[in-house]
């Protein structure tokens, strides 16, 4: 009840500046981007959608398949070791308090991280320069 008198709320916020489809798990909205694009592309283009938004965060298996659930392909999501090789973070500050790799080697060549829909959402490493599809998150 909580959650749903929040998300009327957000929504509200946010159909006044834009048209996007915001769907709600749990205390969090998800809308696919649109396109196929770099991994610093995907995440303007989330940031452009609402101040708050960024690429997806994962933290649970349940917001895992709820993801990939709403995807049949390979997206780009805010996990990165651009900044230090091998320490991976999240593009805005979230804890990493949850991983599922699937390919994960040391290569400072790839930096960037997407959920790959072969591996059942599992996360693998890819060069940031690749164009894949994205999603973006609104925590509440
Ligand atoms: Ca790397």
């Amino acid at each position: 009840m909580k959650s749903s008198l929040l998300f009327t709320a957000f929504l509200a916020l946010i159909s006044g500046a834009h048209s996007t489809d915001w769907v709600q798990y749990e205390n969090s909205l998800y809308t696919a981007g649109s396109g196929n694009v770099t991994w610093s592309d995907a995440r303007a283009a989330c940031r452009k959608l609402h101040p708050r938004a960024d690429l997806i965060t994962i933290h649970s298996y349940g917001e895992l398949d709820f993801v990939a659930g709403m995807f049949g392909e390979d997206i780009w999501i805010g996990f990165n070791d651009i900044e230090t090789e091998d320490r991976y973070v999240w593009a805005n500050g979230a804890t990493v308090d949850f991983t599922v790799w699937a390919e994960r080697v040391d290569n400072t060549a790839k930096n960037c991280v997407h959920m790959d829909s072969g591996y059942s959402g599992a996360w693998v490493e890819d060069y940031c320069s690749n164009s894949l599809t994205f999603a973006c998150k609104i925590e509440l």
